[in-house]
């Protein structure tokens, strides 16, 4: 049956590679679906309305691969994206599968890692500009440590800001139009990961050469698994003018990095984040960085993706119906969320500002005493997420 939640390219829907192409495979048991030809994988995501297709370097041009096998690749892929409308608008580099980086890539203790990072980083970033990117995330997944006597953790730091900032030299001096965003996660490979939150590397980005260039790609398992809110990190985010990309899907707190079907889990801070997105009127790309349950065939896997994006257009369309529902309305004058936007001091600090402050009547048992209908507020957006009004 036809509905509104049909997705469009305008809507801004991209997958990874790596996510559509999901084998199932875990830390206990092996791959259940079978590989998926990224040309497939373009076509099929054209069909349901997605917008783009994002990769690793290793997702497209397979480690080991020709030169010549290089060309062909890649001219089968451009072809499906001429075919579809498809558009690569992010692009990334995979230094977490080669046992090489097991020490880290960017913070790796041997030098002689950290610089095979730096130019296998170059390298993506030239094949994601050329394919069209213009984002690139920096998802550091061996960058921590297990046993901390191996790693003095300032230094590692310094050599993962060094390596952030010669990507920027080069995206400079290759005149790329091209921001890069940093992805945070607290643990997974790694038993600790170095920039754990979207806090974390908020703070780091301001330490580098170029602030300006570097922002975040934060994601809500990331964000979940350590009891975060992802609504709020990605307000902060929107807030520094840092939010730069996306990573969307579901997550239960403190379990493993599940990277379910967007709403799968967690659909309360879906909804508050999709309306956070929405009301912002937020331009970068919606991007589904899941997967399918082990449990799925091949053919379950565009069930899955179509869910991503159905899910995020139900909630985009609840949060419209909460800004036009009388009683909400009602209830936020009663918590006078417009209070928020009042500031202190209108005309900013004076002495004569402090002292008519002072001078201010104030009965802080009418304060104290007063109720801010939380409770009825609450209900009425659960009711309204349960589809009652
Ligand atoms: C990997 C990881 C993701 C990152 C991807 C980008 S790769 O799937 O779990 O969170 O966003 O490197
Ligand atoms: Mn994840
Ligand atoms: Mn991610």
């Amino acid at each position: 049956m036809p509905d509104d939640y049909v997705p469009r390219a305008e809507d801004h829907f991209t997958f990874g590679l790596w996510t559509v192409g999901n084998r199932g495979r875990d830390p206990f048991g092996r791959e259940t679906r079978p590989p998926l030809d990224p040309v497939e994988a373009v076509h099929r995501l054209g069909e349901l309305g997605a917008y783009g297709i994002n990769f690793h370097d290793d997702d497209l041009i397979p480690p080991g691969t020709s030169a010549s096998e290089r060309e062909e690749i890649l001219k089968r892929f451009r072809r499906a994206l001429d075919e579809t409308g498809l558009r690569v608008p992010m692009a990334t580099t995979n230094l977490f599968s080669d046992p090489v980086f097991k020490d880290g890539a960017f913070t790796a203790n041997d030098p002689r890692v950290r610089r095979y990072a730096i130019r296998k980083t170059l390298d993506a970033i030239d094949l994601g500009v050329e394919l069209g990117a213009e984002v690139y995330v920096m998802w550091g997944g061996r960058e921590g440590v297990e046993s901390d006597a191996a790693k003095d953790v300032p230094t590692a730091l310094d050599c993962y800001a060094e390596a952030i900032n010669l990507c920027c030299e080069y995206v400079l001096d290759r005149g790329y139009d091209l921001e890069l965003a940093i992805e945070p996660k607290p643990n997974e490979p790694r038993g600790h990961l170095f920039l754990p939150t979207v806090g974390h590397a908020l703070a780091f980005i301001h330490e580098l050469a170029h602030p300006e260039m570097v922002g975040l790609n934060p994601e809500f398992a990331h964000e979940t698994m350590s009891g975060l809110s992802f609504h709020h990190a990605v307000a902060q985010c929107l807030w520094a003018d840092k939010l730069f990309h996306i990573d969307l899907n579901g997550q239960v707190p403190s379990k493993y990095d599940q990277d379910f079907r967007f709403g799968a889990e967690g659909l309360r801070d879906a909804f508050y984040l999709v309306k956070l997105l929405e009301d912002a009127e937020w331009e970068g790309m919606r991007h589904f960085d899941a997967h399918a349950y082990r449990t799925e065939s091949a053919d379950d896997v565009w069930d899955f993706a179509r869910g991503c994006m159905r899910t995020y257009l139900i909630l985009a369309e609840k949060a419209r119906r909460l800004a036009e529902d009388p009683e909400i309305a009602d209830a936020l004058l009663t918590a006078q969320v417009d209070g928020l936007s009042e500031r202190i001091l209108p005309e900013g600090y004076s002495p004569e500002a402090i002292a008519a402050l002072r001078a201010e009547p104030v009965d802080l048992d009418v304060l104290a005493a007063r109720g801010y209908g939380h409770e009825r507020l609450d209900q009425l957006v659960t009711e309204l997420l349960l589809g009652v009004r």
